[in-house]
């Protein structure tokens, strides 16, 4: 399916710029994409979005600087901007457009603060569908970070047809600080939301797909509200089979298939999550065409099916001649229980009360402090 990347903020024009990377290197295209920043020299440091398609805002009001994680005032710039934003994606919407993907970091203040007020402006104009790619701050980052995603991913959800939600704390290794970690997330995100975008690509690909999905089968998974979790798995095809593939029969290969679905579902997932309560399900299976199976995926989706709340289990494959693994990639739509959300919300709600009790305090000590200087006059 085509889709046009819109990142916002410095995490999101980041992930932006690697879906384009990452597509030069693919046989057909997906992603265009547009940079939008209050930083300047986050813009510059982009690789593969062309420079016409890089959108500097609030130069007035922050020079340049980004915005300091005040994604209040992220929210103000991107409204009082919009036409720029909305000027840059129109060039870029062509005839063929599938959809919309918003990429944003909450924890910041330019990505987080303008997403939400795109994301309705793009709702407006457009029959698209949109989607956000939302990343949220994983717990070692703080109040401040966390109370901005809360309440960028509260505004958020009401203006967009479904949010994939990434966990930075999902993917850090033991002892590992968040930002060694960036290039890894990322190229998990990247991996994960770059196959599943290819989904509708496959017949112009290979004509030896089993089981295609087209790209109306991905919008209908994931673009009905909500939030998705996506996980993924892979398995190395050994060099010695790759010249006789066929030495796997049938009922081999389909174990093969469900083994590797079922390591995507209850592996890592994106957003950590009770995987059962989700709605729908969209399983895609990558690898060369030797080894895709009606049968194999048949009974992963059935497997699925038995699994989540909803019924709705969606399967397909993504042939590739000259993969050397195999690979799973699940989106989980719908979900409704996440102990990880749950906690960033209460959290969020903690910071927001004790920061009100901060000033308030800090005014009322000020005000007494000064209620010394009562009988001083003052210079005019
Ligand atoms: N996964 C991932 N997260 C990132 C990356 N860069 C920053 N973040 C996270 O994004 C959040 C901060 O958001 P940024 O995108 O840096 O902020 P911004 O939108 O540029 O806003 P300001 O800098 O405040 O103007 C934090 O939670 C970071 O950990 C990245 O490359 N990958
Ligand atoms: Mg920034």
């Amino acid at each position: 399916m085509k889709m046009l990347a819109v990142g916002l903020g410095q995490a999101g024009t980041k992930i932006a710029d690697l879906f384009i990377g990452w597509e030069m290197k693919q046989p057909v295209k997906c992603f265009n994409a547009i940079a939008v920043n209050t930083a300047k020299s986050d813009l510059m440091g982009l690789k593969n979005i062309p420079m016409e398609n890089r959108v500097l805002i609030g130069e007035t009001a922050v020079k340049g600087h980004g915005v300091g994680a005040n994604n209040k005032l992220g929210a103000e710039i991107a409204m009082e901007e919009i036409d720029v934003i909305l000027g840059a994606i129109d060039r870029m919407t062509k005839s063929d457009l599938d959809a919309f993907l918003l990429i944003a970091a909450g924890g910041g203040g330019t990505g987080s603060g303008a997403i939400p007020v795109v994301a309705r402006h793009l709702k407006e104009l457009y029959d698209e569908p949109v989607y956000a790619l939302f990343i949220l701050p994983a717990e070692a980052e703080g109040d401040i970070y966390t109370l901005n995603a809360a309440r960028s991913l509260k505004t958020l959800i009401g203006e967009v047809d479904g949010t994939f939600l990434v966990d930075n704390g999902a993917f850090l290794r033991y002892g590992e600080s968040v930002k060694e970690a960036y290039d890894r997330i990322n190229a998990e995100i990247v991996r994960r939301i770059g196959l599943l975008a290819r989904a509708g690509e496959a017949t112009s690909h290979a004509k030896v797909g089993e089981v295609v999905v087209d790209a109306s089968e991905v919008l209908n998974t994931i673009g009905r509200g909500g939030i998705t979790s996506v996980g993924y798995a892979q398995e190395a095809i050994e060099k010695r089979a790759r010249g006789k593939h066929t030495f796997l029969d049938d009922l081999g290969k389909a174990t093969r298939v469900i083994s590797i679905v079922k390591r995507a579902v209850r592996g890592k997932l994106t957003l950590p999550c009770d995987y059962t309560t989700a709605e729908r399900a969209l399983v895609l299976f990558a690898g060369p065409p030797v080894y895709m199976t009606r049968k194999g995926l048949d009974k992963a989706r059935q497997w699925l099916e038995g699994e989540i709340a909803g019924s709705e289990v969606r399967a397909g494959d993504y042939p590739n001649p000259k993969a050397d693994f195999l690979a799973a990639v699940v989106a989980l739509s719908g979900v409704t229980e996440s102990q990880r959300l749950k906690e960033l919300f209460e959290r969020a709600a903690r910071a927001q009360e004790r920061i009100k009790e901060v000033a308030e305090e800090g005014r009322r000590r000020f005000e007494e402090l000064f209620e010394e200087a009562e009988d001083i006059e003052p210079l005019f």
